[in-house]
């Protein structure tokens, strides 16, 4: 699929620290230790209505990551997919009389639109499911010829044992896992299942569905194969960082990994599982079943700044589920006003000392509110032109700071 087009990226001077991020499997903050390319993928969206607030916020998170091992000297290769088929696209075009296939590619593209609008690093592949239908189904008859697998009826699902490994991402005990797996699109009740954690690999063919004749049958895929396979064929195993909301954390990560473990032999899928926490708007999970949703598009429509629609969501911890209030977006505009100022002074503090700052506070497990409390400092002091040895030159850096890092264009 096409992605969309790349903002520049400011080069800083200096150098910066190893990024450390919470790895959910680990239990801890730990050192991301990429090679010459750090390999990180995303798990996109299902394409059946508009990018809210929740989803920005978890891009974002990760978008950070992408500039920070930039910074470090990185190149990166980034993937993220869409779930571009899936049962809840399917119920949203019946319910609507829209087309499924013109749905995803609606929703798709106003993401795209989005991302852009809010100078997210686009993936270097950005790759639909539909468009991959071929390269999964490979993989399940893989699995399937390997006895990682079982028919049940037209379908086939995973053997949850087959990876040796499995529990190790979540770490949740086999109670909380039956509990989210039959909550979050799992059917631990269908009879002929050999597990009740066993997941759906391949849905065969149904009356009036859509579906492809491929290697695994006539149907389509399950959903999280789609994200072992679409990671697994272009970053191979051990990627630096999977990446999601904790929503994935079980069963969507687990799967997946154990999917693409069962399939290579090879462990682990990757070496990071970093979750962003849930976006809530009056109490609740921002979600797309409950309806209380705000667009990133409706606000763009309304003429509010991208940028401080990046602010806001990025003044909180990304692993904390925060709450969308009416006043955070009032406070992102007056502080994006406040660093435009700043940034024009004819002199400001120390501007490499803000860069080391900046950096050590993001590459400690993205402490957001932190390095925005430095850039807040600085132009306080910008503004009120008390520094002691004022640089002309920290005003410029300061804005390729919050450029590079943050990704604020001032
Ligand atoms: N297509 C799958 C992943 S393969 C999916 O989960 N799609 S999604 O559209 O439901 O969500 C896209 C991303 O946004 C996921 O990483 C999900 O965890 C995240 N997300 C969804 N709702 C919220 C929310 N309220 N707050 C933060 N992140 C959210
Ligand atoms: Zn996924």
């Amino acid at each position: 699929m096409q992605s969309w087009l790349p903002p520049d990226v400011p080069t800083l001077p200096g150098n910066s620290r190893p990024l450390r991020l919470y790895d959910t499997a680990a239990d801890e903050v730990r050192p991301t230790a990429p090679g010459a390319t750090a390999r990180l993928y995303v798990c996109g969206i299902t394409p059946y209505d508009a990018t809210h607030l929740g989803h920005a916020a978890t891009y974002l998170a990760f978008d950070l990551v992408h500039r920070l091992w930039l910074d470090a000297g990185h190149a990166v290769h980034y993937v993220q997919n869409v779930t571009d088929i899936d049962d809840p696209l399917l119920e949203r075009a019946a319910a609507t009389g829209a087309s499924w296939s013109e749905l995803a590619e609606r929703e798709t593209e106003l993401y795209r639109q989005d991302m852009a609008a809010l100078r997210v690093l686009p993936p270097r592949d950005y790759v639909g499911v539909v468009e991959s239908v071929q390269e999964i189904a490979e993989a399940v008859a893989k699995l399937l010829a390997d006895d990682h697998a079982y028919r049940l009826e037209s379908d086939i699902y995973a053997r949850t044992s087959s990876s040796g490994h499995f529990g190790y991402e979540s770490r949740y005990s086999r109670e909380q896992m039956l509990a989210l797996f039959a909550e979050r699109g799992g059917d631990p009740d269908r009879p002929g299942k050999h597990d009740p954690l066993d997941a759906l690999l391949w849905r065969g063919r149904r009356d009036g569905e859509p579906h492809w004749e491929t290697a695994a049958g006539a149907g389509r895929p399950g959903w999280h194969v789609e994200c072992s396979v679409i990671a697994h064929n272009r970053l191979g195993m051990g990627i630096d960082v999977q990446g999601g909301g904790s929503d994935l954390r079980f069963p969507h990560h687990e799967h997946s990994a154990a999917h693409a473990e069962a399939l290579t032999g090879q462990w682990p899928f990757a070496r990071h599982y970093v979750h962003a926490g849930m976006i809530g708007l009056d109490g609740e999970k921002m979600s797309k079943s409950r309806g209380n949703l705000v667009f990133v598009s409706k606000l763009r429509g309304a003429g509010v700044d991208p940028m401080a629609i990046r602010l806001a969501l990025l003044d909180g911890h990304y692993r904390a589920d925060r709450e969308w209030t009416g006043g955070r977006l009032p406070l992102a505009e007056r502080r994006l006003a406040t660093w435009r100022r700043a940034s024009e002074a004819a002199a400001g503090p120390d501007g490499m000392a803000l860069l080391t700052q900046v950096r050590d506070r993001l590459t400690d497990d993205l402490d957001t509110s932190g390095a925005i409390a430095a850039v807040d400092r600085w132009a306080r002091l910008a503004l009120e032109q008390v520094a002691d040895g004022a640089d002309p030159a920290a005003p410029a850096l300061m804005a390729r700071t919050v450029d590079a890092l943050l990704g604020i264009k001032l």
